[in-house]
């Protein structure tokens, strides 16, 4: 891993999303931590085309799938197991559903599975401050007592990102990771959630779009730090 960065790989409607993905991760291989797929993915290339894209990847990378799951715990496992079962780790889920009948369900499958929990702690869009941001500490905490592996923070909003990492020093874990969208196609510029005291950053269009996906990436983030 050269670049603290996740790929989205949401592919343009006109390309196929396999053959797009797989061109993608062949370009940027294991410069990047990880790669995430999503619903634009999911629903036009299925957990099969997940699979082989997933089987493309390389061994350590993070494998998210970002299903942004906000239902009762049993359908929540019966989309995260989809998801897992294609090769992925880290599932990301809404917080606002609640514990109890929502998230500790989804929590303890993905314990027997082996996968990780990333909670969303708010949103990049500007709306988020609306509702989202609202309640960040008590999603932290919510995560916390889940035992969460990491939560998505704006990008968009460093001040956000900070107020993630300070209520994680009242949690067990003030490691758990954050994961920060917002760079490049939604205007944020990068290391900027690094430097808020983000993980990883998160990066789609930026990267993806690009004619050359490897040189973009090393175009935005320079010289490994
Ligand atoms: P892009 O860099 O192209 O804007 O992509 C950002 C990615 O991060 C998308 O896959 C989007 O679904 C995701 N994302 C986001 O933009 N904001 C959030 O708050 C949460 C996300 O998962």
């Amino acid at each position: 891993m050269r670049y603290p960065v996740i790929i989205a790989l949401d592919p343009p409607r006109d390309e196929d999303p396999v053959l797009w993905s797989i061109r993608i991760i062949d370009s940027l291989r294991d410069t990047p931590a990880g790669y995430k797929i999503g619903l634009p993915l999911l629903v036009r290339a299925g957990t099969k085309g997940a699979d082989d894209i997933a089987s493309v990847m390389p061994a350590d990378a993070i494998r998210v799938a970002d299903l942004k799951l906000a239902d009762i715990g049993p359908v929540m496992v019966l989309t995260a197991s989809a998801a897992v079962e294609a090769g992925y780790t880290h599932v990301i889920a809404h917080p606002f559903i609640g514990v109890e009948g929502g998230l500790d369900e989804l929590v303890n499958y993905l314990r027997s599975a082996g996968a990780e929990l990333v909670l969303l702690a708010s949103m990049s869009n500007p709306g988020a401050v609306r509702y989202f941001d609202q309640f960040i500490d008590e999603f932290v905490l919510m995560g916390s007592r889940l035992g969460a592996w990491g939560y998505v923070a704006p990008a968009t909003r460093p001040h956000m990102i900070r107020r993630v990492r300070e209520v994680l020093t009242k949690t067990p874990n003030p490691a758990a990771k954050i994961v920060s969208p917002g760079i490049g196609a939604q205007g944020q510029r990068p290391w900027a959630a690094i430097k808020a005291g983000a993980d990883y950053e998160i990066v789609g269009r930026a990267v993806t779009r690009a004619e050359d996906p490897a040189e973009a990436l090393e175009k935005l983030y320079g010289s490994p730090r």
